[in-house]
C-alpha cells in the first residue's frame, strides 16, 4: 500500500512485477511492444501516444503515421491498457474556425482528465509547429480550441487540475526542425484560450539530455509534489538519443523544481527501441496510476515506430529521484 499518490484507484491497473535479477527503478513491459506498426490498415508506425482511465476501461489517442507518411491522431479503446483496439481513420476535430481547423499534420498526443472533461493536446501544424487543444467528453466527439501558443512550440502537457485557479500547462519552445536546443517552460490560462505567466522549470542538465528535454506523461500529483517524466536528448556521431528521466516540481509554483534525478530511468536497449524508423529513441506521452498501491504504467514510443510500457513503483522512484540529483556512482 502507498499514500503517496493524491490520486484515485484503477481497478484494472495494467501491472507486471519487475523481473527476477532487475534492480532497476524502472522496468520493462514483458509485453512490448504493445501495439506494432501495423495495428491499422494503412500505417506505418504507431508510437507516441496517449492513453487514461475511461469508465472502467481505457481510451487512448494515438500517434499513427500513415503510408504517405502523413503524422495523425486515431482514437482507441481497451478494456486492459494492453490490447487495444484503434478506430482505422483519423480523428476529425469538429470547429467552427476553419483558420485553426486546417489540420496540416498532428503528432505526440497527450491526454488529460481535468473536472468534467479530457484535453487533447498535441504537437499541431499551423506555421510551424504549435501546440494544437481539443476536447472530448466521450473519445466520440473531439471539439477543437485555439492553438495554445504562437509556432514554433512542441510537448504541451497539461497539469491534471488548476493551478492558482487557472488551467497550466508545460511546454518547450522550439524551431521548425529537428531542434537543437530546448528548455520546460509554464504557463496559465484563465479558459483555456489565452495563455500567459510564462515561467521557466528547467534546461538541459545532464550528459543524456544535454541537446533538449521536453515534458513527457501527464504530471503526477504526490505527497512531494508533481511527478513529472520528462524526455531528454543526447547527440551522438549517430544521431539524437532520447532516453526518459523525472523531477519532482512544487506543488503550488510548478516551474519550480524541487528534486531531478540525475541519471536517466529508461534509456534505448532493446531491439525495439533502438531499431525502428528513429533507432535509439524512448519518447514518454502518458501514464496510467493507482494510487492505493502506487503503481505506474508508463506509456512510450519506441524507435518512432511502435508503442511500450514501462513500469515503476511511486514510493521507490520518488526515494530514487531524492538520493540521485548529483551524480552518484563515484
Ligand atoms: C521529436 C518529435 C518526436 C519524435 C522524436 C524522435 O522531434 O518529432 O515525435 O519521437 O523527435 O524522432
Amino acid at each position: 500500500m502507498s499514500n503517496m499518490i493524491i490520486g484515485s484507484a484503477i481497478e484494472n491497473m495494467p501491472w507486471e512485477d519487475r523481473p527476477k535479477g532487475c534492480t532497476d527503478v524502472v522496468w520493462r513491459s514483458s509485453k512490448n511492444p504493445i501495439i506494432t506498426r501495423d495495428a491499422i490498415k494503412n500505417s506505418n508506425s504507431i508510437f507516441n501516444s496517449a492513453v487514461v482511465p475511461y469508465k472502467g476501461e481505457f481510451r487512448g489517442v494515438f500517434r499513427s503515421d500513415d503510408t504517405c507518411r502523413v503524422q495523425k491522431l486515431y482514437c482507441g479503446r481497451s478494456s486492459d491498457g494492453i490490447n487495444w483496439e484503434i478506430k482505422p481513420n483519423p480523428i476529425k476535430f469538429i470547429s467552427d474556425n476553419d483558420e485553426i481547423n486546417n489540420f496540416v499534420f498532428g503528432y505526440d498526443p497527450r491526454v488529460c482528465f481535468i473536472e468534467d472533461r479530457y484535453y487533447v493536446t498535441w504537437c499541431n501544424g499551423y506555421h510551424g509547429p504549435t501546440i494544437g487543444v481539443a476536447y472530448t467528453f466521450d473519445f466520440d466527439k473531439f471539439y477543437q480550441l485555439e492553438n495554445a501558443f504562437l509556432p514554433c512550440n512542441r510537448n504541451g502537457v497539461m497539469f491534471p487540475k488548476r493551478i492558482n485557479g487557472n488551467f497550466a500547462m508545460l511546454s518547450r519552445p522550439s524551431d521548425n526542425g529537428h531542434t537543437n536546443f530546448g528548455d520546460i517552460f509554464y504557463s496559465e490560462s484563465p479558459d483555456m484560450t489565452f495563455w500567459g505567466r510564462h515561467r521557466h522549470v528547467m534546461s538541459p542538465d545532464s550528459a543524456w539530455d544535454w541537446v533538449k528535454i521536453g515534458a513527457g506523461p501527464i504530471p503526477i500529483e504526490t505527497r512531494e509534489g508533481w511527478l513529472l517524466f520528462y524526455h531528454g536528448v543526447l547527440e551522438t556521431c549517430q544521431g539524437l538519443n532520447y532516453s526518459m528521466g523525472a523531477a519532482i516540481l512544487d506543488a503550488d509554483k510548478p516551474w519550480k523544481v524541487k528534486y531531478r534525478a540525475k541519471p536517466y530511468l529508461l534509456a534505448p536497449r532493446t531491439q525495439y527501441e533502438c531499431v525502428g524508423d528513429v533507432p535509439n529513441v524512448v519518447f514518454p506521452c502518458a501514464a496510467l496510476c493507482d494510487a492505493p498501491t502506487g503503481r505506474i504504467a508508463i506509456y512510450y514510443g519506441a524507435a518512432d515506430t511502435v508503442v511500450a510500457m514501462a513500469y515503476t513503483q511511486v514510493d521507490e522512484l520518488v526515494e530514487f529521484i531524492k538520493t540521485h540529483q548529483e551524480f552518484c556512482y563515484d
